[in-house]
């Protein structure tokens, strides 16, 4: 995936002209399209293709199965022209491991998710997750945009992998602290597709990134 914006959109739409016209919209601005499980129900496998044609496509899928059935997703996911996928980590390491084995892309696992209720069960494990993804030789882990000081942590962990963060605009979070905390990528979706004019929202976002990336960390 390259490294230019260091942002992803997630086409989270249900339908395929939307998704197709907001990747069209916004490519000049994102470094990679995110596709999650709503629109690969709505539209199918094909539209991975289509879109790999306008740029690399993350499959958010949220792998958690036994290792055989992650494996089979995998396979699926990459004869699709994805370049990445977005996996859990709870389910163990030999889940995670047979997702890394399978992949013929980058694998991210999530180690903490953005939303209130993940406080409760999934960040007292977070920082083992974390771990578990260096120990498996995953690309990289999501870490939540709505608490940057958990980025910041997990970079301590994670070292030079990659950290793709989520829940920037509708859940709160801004561009600029996840990337000031030490994240690789923002992930953002309703920001982007519900905006009167996508590009513009893209652009704009970009912008916001690239300042928070020059200014140097608070010593
Ligand atoms: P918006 O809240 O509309 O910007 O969308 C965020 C996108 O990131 C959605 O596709 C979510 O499924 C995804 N996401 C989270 O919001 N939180 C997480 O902890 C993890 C993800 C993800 O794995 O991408």
């Amino acid at each position: 995936m390259r490294r230019k914006t260091r942002l992803i959109v997630a086409l989270d739409v249900t339908e395929e002209s939307k998704a197709l016209r907001l990747a069209a919209d916004t490519k000049d601005y994102v470094d990679a399209f995110k596709v999650n499980v709503p629109l690969v129900l709505a539209r199918g496998m094909g539209l991975i293709d289509k879109l790999a044609k306008i740029g690399d496509v993350i499959c958010d899928f949220k792998v958690a199965d036994i290792p055989n059935t992650n494996r089979l997703i995998v396979d699926e996911v990459f004869r699709h022209h994805a370049k990445g996928i977005i996996v859990h980590g709870f389910v163990g390491e030999d889940s995670v491991r047979a997702c890394v084995d399978a992949a013929r892309g980058d694998v991210f696992v999530v180690a903490e998710m953005s939303h209130p209720g993940a406080e409760r069960w999934n960040a007292p494990i977070a920082d083992e997750i974390a771990r578990l993804a260096v120990a498996v030789g995953a690309a990289g882990i999501i870490a939540p945009a709505t608490r940057p000081d958990r980025v910041k942590a997990l970079r301590a962990i994670v070292g030079d992998k990659l950290i793709l963060s989520p829940g920037v605009g509708a859940q709160g979070g801004t561009p600029a602290d996840p990337i000031t905390a030490g994240a690789d990528y923002i992930i953002v979706g309703r920001a982007i597709y519900d905006a009167e004019n996508p590009r513009a929202e893209a652009e704009k976002i970009t912008r916001e990134i690239a300042r928070a990336a020059a200014t140097p960390l608070p010593r």
